[in-house]
């Protein structure tokens, strides 16, 4: 039987949910890794390699709150899409748009705006944005891209330090040291975890080295593309496992590569020199045996160039899985130190990263392009009790609408200048967008050096895409219900020529919207 002060406080809270709501202002915990595919992550349903692979804690997220399978990035790359998480902005407004700018930290950004309204602000792991963290009590970031093994951390004094151990792991200890540690614990938080993992040049944990050892991963159906079809600056780039795979740095032999196709040499595994003998020990027992046999078979003249991309392919997928493996036991650690101090039920917990990546499809490793693998974001998102258990939003949704969800969690106003928009209407109605959510989104890549993938931007609806080549003045135009996997742009196809034109105007309308300068990307 129920007593009356219980039905009281039922009936308080009913009557007052708003100001229940002030008064517990939840705290975030905000797990960011580093290109990490939605293909290898079992909760995202579309992973080829789920029967021998895997994410079982960060599938937890997926189960017991949201996860959201239109997700996209603003700017397929590591510093842009950071700096639109924490703006709320595309990058043309909030002035990174590509990794060689430097972060503007005078402006506003999510972390200002909830330390101001009393939070508790940290940042730990990669940043990546070029100049410190400012608006953040606490801090402790890798320089630049950091390291796999005996990371350096750059302290909030300026000095850096080395820590010994698998970067993942250490990020986390110092993640979990930070939530202990809070001088006020009744204060709410804003926590940001970020790993480097499971970014280039993939270097597993000791205790991964072993994994998937007796067995080939499945290729996926464009390993061998030849680029028909689409806009030949496809065919330019410089990041296919075939011919753009270094010997040392992403194959982890020690000495020079014998002639033969696509072997690439000149950059040495310089983690491999961070390691202490020991670690160098273990990782000389998995990979030496690898190593030799396909040395052995090389002069032995049984692989065919195919064949080598192949072998590449199995080298490059099983150390970025085993990176992951890493990231989820420790998203599961998080997930167990929330329930062990009782902050479970308060704290919204999100997996993302900064953007997907392309495990071998169109022959590519590294993102920057606005195909589906790189323009997609992993976003799981837990609330116990706002959110419904299981749901799957269908809503378009991008980076730049993080920093207004977190302000409106908060119980904060959403800035007038922000771009991106609050999903607290659609993780409180069971996953379902108002009537008036945006029907596509905006894309912008910058064209930098790296890799030289050209310049292009665009937009996506729920079924097309269309992006403009500026550089070589070229539209692409993909339906992707005919074809998911991108083959064919029918831009100049008479049946799509209605089409086309559609897109033409939703495009040229959203740079309107966004208030994209003329001339960008050029
Ligand atoms: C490095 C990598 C590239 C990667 C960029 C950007 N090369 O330059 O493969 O595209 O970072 O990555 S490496 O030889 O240094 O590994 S990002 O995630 O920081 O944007
Ligand atoms: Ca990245």
């Amino acid at each position: 039987m129920r007593t009356f002060p219980t039905c009281l406080a039922t009936l308080v809270l009913a009557v007052a949910p708003l100001a229940a709501e002030k008064a517990r202002q939840p705290n975030i915990l905000f797990i960011f890794s580093d290109d990490h595919a939605l293909q290898a992550i079992t909760a995202y349903g579309n992973s080829r390699y789920a029967k021998h692979f895997q994410t079982p804690n960060i599938d937890r997220l997926a189960k017991q709150g949201a996860l959201f399978v239109n997700s996209f990035c603003a700017n397929s790359i590591c510093g842009p899409s950071r700096a639109c998480v924490l703006t709320g902005k595309h990058s043309h407004v909030n002035g990174f748009l590509d990794n060689s700018s430097r972060f503007d930290s005078s402006q506003p950004t999510v972390a200002k705006y909830l330390g101001a309204a009393g939070y508790e602000t940290a940042v730990i792991g990669k940043w990546h944005l070029g100049t410190d963290p400012v608006g953040f009590d606490h801090w402790e970031i890798l320089p630049g891209q950091g390291s796999y093994w005996n990371p350096d951390f750059i302290q909030m004094d300026g000095t850096t330090e080395r820590f010994e151990g698998y970067v993942t792991d250490i990020i986390t200890d110092k993640t979990l040291a930070w939530l202990e540690n809070r001088a006020d614990k009744d204060r709410p938080f804003l926590l940001m975890s970020q790993h480097k993992a499971p970014h280039r040049n993939w270097m597993p944990a000791e205790r991964h080295l072993m994994m998937f050892e007796d067995i080939d991963l499945p290729e996926p159906e464009t390993l061998f593309d030849d680029y028909a079809n689409r806009s030949q600056v496809l065919k330019k780039q410089a990041m296919t496992i075939s011919d753009h795979f270094y010997w040392g740095w992403d194959m982890f032999f020690h000495d020079a590569p014998p002639a033969a196709a696509g072997l690439m040499d000149g950059l040495p595994n310089s983690e491999y020199g961070r390691m202490t003998p020991l670690q160098q020990r273990s990782f000389d027992f998995a990979y030496g045996p690898r190593q030799q046999r396909f040395l052995d078979d090389l002069a032995a003249g049984k692989l065919s160039d195919k064949e080598i991309t192949s072998w590449k392919y199995q080298r490059y997928i099983k150390n970025y899985l085993r990176t992951i493996r890493a990231v989820d036991e420790n998203v599961g650690r998080l997930l167990a130190y929330l329930d062990e101090a009782g902050l479970a039920e308060n704290t919204i917990v999100i997996y993302s990263s900064d953007q997907s990546f392309y495990l071998g499809e169109k022959g590519w490793y590294d993102k920057r392009w606005m195909f589906e693998e790189s323009l997609t974001m992993p976003f799981l998102l837990r609330w116990p009790g706002v959110v419904k258990p299981g749901i799957r939003p269908a809503a378009l949704i991008q980076n730049i609408d993080y920093a207004p969800t977190f302000l409106d969690a908060a119980g904060l106003e959403i800035p007038a200048d922000i771009q991106g928009r609050s999903l607290l209407p659609i993780l409180k109605n069971e996953g379902k967008a108002p009537a008036d959510w945006r029907d596509s989104i905006y894309y912008f890549y910058s064209g930098e050096g790296v890799h030289q993938v050209a310049a292009h931007d665009g937009v996506r609806t729920g079924r097309h895409k269309i992006f403009h080549l500026p550089r070589t003045d070229e539209w692409q135009l993909f339906d992707l219900a005919e074809d998911p996997n991108e083959q064919r742009s029918v831009h100049a196809d008479p049946a799509y020529a209605e089409v086309f034109a559609e897109m033409k105007t939703r495009y040229k309308d959203l740079r309107g919207r966004y208030k994209v300068p003329e001339g960008l990307p050029k």
